[in-house]
């Protein structure tokens, strides 16, 4: 490959071109300075590496590699993360429109390019200014479970997250001269003068904007705060039972086979086949633990589950101590229908096979006949309308 010489100058564009925006002193406003620009891009940095740190460990947990294993505790780790991601995301959508409007100007510079780098250094912006968009906008819509493109939203969202932040070190790296330049300037701020608010004006407003955005949606997570919460698309206590639910037993188009009379659990280990009424499984010594649910939409809520412990299950069919456990859902066709569970979750004894919650029998919206319910883990593979369990 050729390097590109630094200095390789493109040629000037005529000046009648020079119009509008693009005039000198087209934009008067002091706060589309540097350093306004470092002080909301430090605050967008922040949430967008605590989005990539939680949104990578998501996924992992959720597509879990083989040479890698989670604890099951604590049992509120995924709520505290996923809670974070979100929230954290949320808050980044008046960051980063902040960010834009200070900024903005420059996409005026003139020339438009001066040289082959300056060119290149423009259009990581653009493919930061992009994915960062992307990313804040598709996850916005699909934790209101709207899925208006033609892609699937997990990988996508993911991908485009390494996208985002691979421009985003490229864009700091290029950016360092003016940090650093921001950092040994401080100390006695310049006056601000010109038209247009004050940077403590701005700054005043976006923290009371990212304070509202986050009150208004924090509250699918933290129940005391769920009155407050006017956009919190799920809220802790509604629904069948005090529990959100993601999707129905209608939707899921099992109202069928859990209705059925001669329903029955089964579950396999090598040769042995063992197959269980709900009566039966209700004779086996319950348990009650506490666990949340925890979304990847964000939403979380706690409840009290009843039911029989997966590993005493498994002693009944004789697995072995580290064997990997298949449950497969009622519910066909979706990516929700089939999840593997490790020793660290099926050994560990508040994993359930659930039969009730908060005293009741489960709800048909909440997994009837059975479901599983494990520790620190993401709500996508506590797997509803269990069908049958297979020790691999
Ligand atoms: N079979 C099946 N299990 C499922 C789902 C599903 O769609 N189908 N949704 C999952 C998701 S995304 C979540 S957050 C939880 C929600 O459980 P709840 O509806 O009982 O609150 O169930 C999980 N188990
Ligand atoms: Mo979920």
């Amino acid at each position: 490959m050729r390097r590109i010489p630094d200095d390789v100058r493109l040629p000037e564009p005529p000046a009648v071109l020079r119009r509008g925006p693009l005039r000198a002193e087209a934009f008067r406003g002091a706060l589309h300075d540097p350093r306004t620009a470092v002080v909301v891009g430090r605050l967008l940095g922040a949430a967008f590496v605590v989005c990539f740190l939680t949104g990578v460990l998501s996924h992992l947990m959720q597509h879990q590699p083989s040479w890698l294993t989670f604890p099951s505790r604590p049992v509120w780790g995924y709520r505290v993360t996923q809670s974070l991601h979100v929230a954290a995301g949320i808050a980044a959508v008046p960051l980063l429109l902040v960010k834009l409007w200070v900024v903005y100007p420059r996409l005026f510079a003139w020339p438009p390019a001066r040289s082959v780098r300056h060119a290149l250094e423009r259009l990581s912006i653009a493919v930061l200014v992009a994915a960062s968009l992307f990313e804040l906008v598709s996850g916005l819509i699909n934790v209101v479970q709207w899925y208006p493109w033609p892609f699937p939203f997990v990988p996508v969202h993911y991908w485009i997250g390494w996208v985002a932040t691979g421009a985003l070190v490229l864009h700091i790296a290029v950016q360092l001269p003016a940090i650093t330049r921001y950092w040994a300037a401080r100390g006695p701020e310049a006056p601000v003068s010109g038209d247009g608010p004050t940077r403590r004006g701005l700054m005043a407003a976006l923290g009371a904007s990212v304070g509202l955005v986050t009150l208004a949606t924090i509250g699918q997570t933290v129940s005391p705060l769920a009155k407050a919460s006017p956009l919190a698309p799920r809220r802790p206590g509604v629904g069948p039972q005090r529990l959100p639910v993601n999707r129905t037993a209608a939707q899921a188009g099992v109202l069928g086979p859990i209705r059925d009379p001669g329903w029955r659990l089964t579950i396999t280990s090598g040769a042995t086949v063992l197959a269980l009424s709900r009566d039966e499984l209700l004779a086996m010594p319950q348990h009650t633990v506490s666990l949340p649910i925890a979304c990847v939409e964000g939403w979380s809520a706690s409840a009290k589950w009843t039911g029989v412990r997966v590993r005493d299950l498994l002693d009944r069919v004789g697995a072995p101590e580290d064997a990997t456990l298949r449950v497969t859902s009622w519910e066909r066709f979706s990516p929700y229908s089939v999840t593997e569970m490790r020793r660290e979750y099926t050994r560990d004894p508040l994993t359930l096979l659930a039969l009730g919650i908060n005293g009741e029998p489960l709800a048909e919206d909440h997994g009837y006949p059975a479901r599983i319910i494990a520790p620190n883990r993401p709500g996508v593979l506590q797997t509803k309308w269990v069908a049958t369990m297979e020790v691999l």
